[in-house]
């Protein structure tokens, strides 16, 4: 069976962890704790990584990885995307400077992105629907990236679905 790694970056609170638990067939395994850091405003965060399976049929199944959030953790983020066939960063449009997060990410894996597979997803765009998608587009047209830039709502398997497809769609149309 063809087995693909996948992993998900992207700011706390991003949806990182309820992404992977909406796509994965085996309860995923996180690492969360309970929050001790006021500034992050959420009950629980991910100290580690989370891990994920899920079975696409057709012979294929992704392994799907979190990467720790909090900025500190980085040294890790490049660790866990090593021998990864696409990597997903997610996006939360209710934060101060959402752009800015995309720059974080994209300039933490520049050495990987020219060959790796990836897409962006961006949440909370209903209710929060500046910066558009045309203007992360325009962030990673700034960095001679193209990528897909879709909208996601982390918590519906087929949004995660959709962003892991566009990743595989990648991988296949370089082979
Ligand atoms: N109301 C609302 N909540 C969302 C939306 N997208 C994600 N969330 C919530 O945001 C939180 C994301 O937390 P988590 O998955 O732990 O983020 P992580 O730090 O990236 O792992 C979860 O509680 C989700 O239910 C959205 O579009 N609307
Ligand atoms: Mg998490």
């Amino acid at each position: 069976m063809k087995q693909h790694k996948i992993v998900f970056t992207g700011t706390p609170g991003a949806g990182k962890t309820t992404a992977i638990a909406a796509l994965s067939d085996t309860p995923p395994v996180t690492t969360d704790v309970r929050n001790t850091d006021a500034a992050l405003g959420k009950e629980f965060t991910t100290v580690g990584m989370d891990f994920g399976l899920c079975n696409l049929g057709d012979g294929c199944s992704v392994r799907l990885f979190g990467t720790p959030g909090q900025q500190r953790f980085e040294f890790m983020w490049r660790i866990v995307a090593t021998d990864a066939l696409g990597l997903v960063i997610l996006i939360d449009n209710s934060r101060p400077d959402p752009l800015a997060d995309l720059n974080v990410y994209l300039e933490a894996y520049k050495d990987m992105l020219p060959t790796m597979n990836c897409a962006v997803g961006v949440g909370r765009v209903q209710e929060c629907p500046v910066p558009t998608l045309d203007d992360f587009a325009d962030v990673l047209d700034a960095r001679g990236l193209v990528l897909p830039v879709l909208p996601v709502d982390v918590r519906r398997r087929e949004d995660v679905l959709m962003l892991v497809d566009t990743v595989l769609a990648q991988a296949e149309a370089r082979e």
